[in-house]
């Protein structure tokens, strides 16, 4: 199996001194953990810095986003070459906030998950249902939608290198978790799925649980079946916690 994968998405939080000092932080409370693997995911602008600070050390750098198309003229997006130049290794791609506040659709995901593979990054598939769909028993249905322009435009071996988070978009910073086995039942759907499009790998694949993780929930979610690891947003602003995180998952 796959290691776990702790990744940090510090969103738009921060300036140039308090990435420098949360990276810092981080590293010198981190130990190496074998069965683990970490990485953050700094704004656009700090990436260099904290890119630096990283380098030959067990944590890997993430970008939070990337632009579908891989240089040109369109004005202040960031191409997939230019966050490789920085040793980025993953990306996230359609997290909910860019879906629900920027209007990121299935399809324009889909082109964004190509084009990080084609620069050799690994694309972190963000996938969730609101409340409301929830409610109205659609969630599998939901994710569904949000998997299948995914699997049709890089196919079934591609979709192998693809992490897959599941957030709940009512449990994304919110500070309600969902329960260990409502996030296993959906990690289960997911993996199935992909499973019947020949799309898994029991070796690579990883599907990741996003949405309120904190250093007292973590392990309960680490110990379900297909959870392997968390995309974490506010508690990785605190080194501690994040790092409380990563131990619960290595
Ligand atoms: C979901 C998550 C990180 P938080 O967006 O991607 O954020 O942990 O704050 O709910």
């Amino acid at each position: 199996m796959a290691k776990y994968l702790v990744i940090g998405n510090w969103k738009m939080n921060g300036n140039l001194s308090r990435s420098e000092q949360l990276v810092e932080d981080i590293l010198a409370q981190l130990p190496v953990l074998p069965t683990l693997e970490v990485a953050v995911c700094p704004p656009f602008t700090y990436l260099a810095p904290v890119a630096k600070r990283l380098r030959d050390t067990a944590v890997k750098l993430g970008a939070q986003n990337l632009c579908e198309h891989s240089a040109g003229a369109y004005t202040g997006e960031v191409a997939g070459p230019m966050l490789a130049d920085f040793g980025t290794r993953f990306v996230l791609v359609g997290h909910s906030e860019r879906r629900s506040l920027y209007g990121e659709s299935s399809e324009l995901v889909a082109a964004k998950v190509e084009t990080a593979l084609e620069c050799v990054l690994t694309p972190v598939l963000c996938v969730g249902e609101t409340l409301e769909e929830r409610e109205a028993g659609k969630a599998e249905a939901v994710i569904s939608s949000q998997l299948q322009p995914v699997l049709a435009r890089i196919g079934s071996s591609a979709m192998k290198r693809v992490v897959i988070a599941y957030e709940p978009v009512w449990a994304i910073g919110t500070g309600k978790t969902a329960s260990p086995q409502q996030a296993q039942d959906i990690h289960a759907f997911i993996r199935t799925s992909l499973q019947q499009a020949d799309a898994w790998s029991d070796d690579h694949s990883r599907l990741l649980y996003g949405g309120s993780v904190k250093a007292d929930n973590a392990a309960e979610l680490f110990g379900q079946a297909d959870i392997h690891g968390a995309l974490v947003g506010g508690a990785s602003l605190k080194a501690e916690d994040f790092v409380a995180i990563c131990h619960a998952a290595g």
